[in-house]
């Protein structure tokens, strides 16, 4: 048999560069090396030649059967980077393109009532404070004037949760159910005067349309020698003709009861009921919005604060409430049921911040 396996070597490497892709290349290690490859065939061969013969092609054909996997090999790994190089150039992301206009992202209307408030009481010199959700009982309840036993705790459902260290229900710890305690860390830092706000997330077992396990507060202190009820009534005013962005808004404070402040009162704004909408900032009814009054004695004592020489105004309102009133948001439970066609509704451009010199609300979400 007459095989010139140079010709043959030649031949197929040829081929095995020219391959287009992995794919051709592939079919080509079959055609040549497969059950049923021109190698393959060729070796079957072998067995019917005299020895000699077989001796050399086959030394011959190994020889072939090398370079062509070599080839192989080679052609391949040439192929995979082609081919790397060609998606990595089709993939290029320009990151100094500009923000797509599409974009989907949006910001909760809790975040972004929570960024009004803030930026509110910020530009009225408020710091803001802030604490732990998980609270000591000295912190939610005793030093609030909320002592063991005061009816005021069981006006409060509160979540406890067990000390590993104890099996005293007093040393028991809760979540905390408003964000008072906040303000008494502050007191006890021991600096004067205060004036802070404690914004934050807030927790009570209780759940139907106005109510939700947990809940979000912002709650205000403000401790100097001679802070009065003037101040904090001014304060408020401000405060509500900001948030709801009015230059007069009709207000009225009732008399009120909260273990902490002493007087205590709370603030309703004028606004006009109708069968389907509620307008605030005039009308003949009346709507509640806050709490607030003069911090107790005995909260400032337990603050480490002399009440003989300091004294204060604090006040407290929930966010979801604001963020409902002011945006028309019928139900307090779609706030926490993350559906998306929800956010894409009510939701705020995250990029447009709320800001007192920018616009507390002008960038969209649900006020449009
Ligand atoms: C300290 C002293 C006094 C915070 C206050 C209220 C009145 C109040 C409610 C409003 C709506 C809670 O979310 S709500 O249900 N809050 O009415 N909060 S005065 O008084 C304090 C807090 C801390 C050291």
């Amino acid at each position: 048999m007459d095989i010139n396996t140079e010709n043959l070597k030649a031949e197929m490497v040829a081929e095995i560069n020219q391959a287009a892709d992995i794919k051709a290349l592939e079919e080509l290690r079959v055609a040549i090396l497969g059950k049923k490859g021109k190698i393959t065939e060729m070796m079957k061969t072998l067995g019917s030649l005299p020895q000699e013969e077989k001796i050399a092609l086959g030394k011959n054909l190994n020889i072939l059967k090398t370079e062509v996997e070599k080839a192989l090999n080679a052609q391949k790994s040439a192929l995979e980077t082609k081919e790397l190089n060609a998606r990595l150039a089709s993939e290029t992301i320009d990151v100094t393109l500009p923000v797509r206009p599409e974009q989907q992202g949006r910001l909760h209307p809790i975040s972004q009532i929570y960024e009004e408030v803030v930026a509110i009481f910020g530009q009225m010199g408020f710091e803001v404070a802030e604490g732990p959700d998980i609270e000591d009982q000295f912190h939610n309840f005793n030093a609030l004037n909320m002592p063991a036993n005061h009816p005021a705790r069981q006006m409060q459902d509160t979540f406890y949760i067990p000390n590993p260290d104890s099996t005293d229900f007093d040393d028991s710890f809760v979540v905390r159910t408003h964000t008072s305690p906040v303000q008494i860390r502050t007191m006890e830092k021991n600096k004067l005067p205060i004036r802070v706000v404690a914004p934050g997330r807030t927790y009570r077992s209780d759940y139907d349309a106005t109510h939700t396990p947990m809940f979000h507060q912002i709650e205000g202190l403000v401790i100097d020698t001679d802070t009065t009820m003037a101040h904090l009534k001014g304060c408020l005013y401000d405060f509500i003709k900001a948030f709801f962005e009015v230059d007069e808004i009709p207000v009225r404070y009732r008399p009120s009861f909260f273990p902490f402040t002493e007087p205590s009162a709370e603030m309703d704004i004028g606004c006009l009921k109708t069968k389907n909408e509620l307008k605030v900032g005039a009308g003949t009814d009346w709507l509640e919005v806050l709490g607030c009054g003069m911090v107790h004695p005995n909260v400032l004592r337990a603050g480490g604060i002399d009440p003989d020489k300091y004294q204060g105004f604090a006040f407290g309102l929930g966010l979801d409430r604001l963020a409902m009133l002011k945006y028309g948001i019928p139900d307090l439970r779609t706030f926490f049921e993350s559906d998306v066609r929800w956010l894409k509704h009510y939701g705020f451009v995250p990029l447009d911040m709320a800001s007192m010199t920018g616009g507390l609300s002008n960038n969209g979400g649900a006020a449009r």
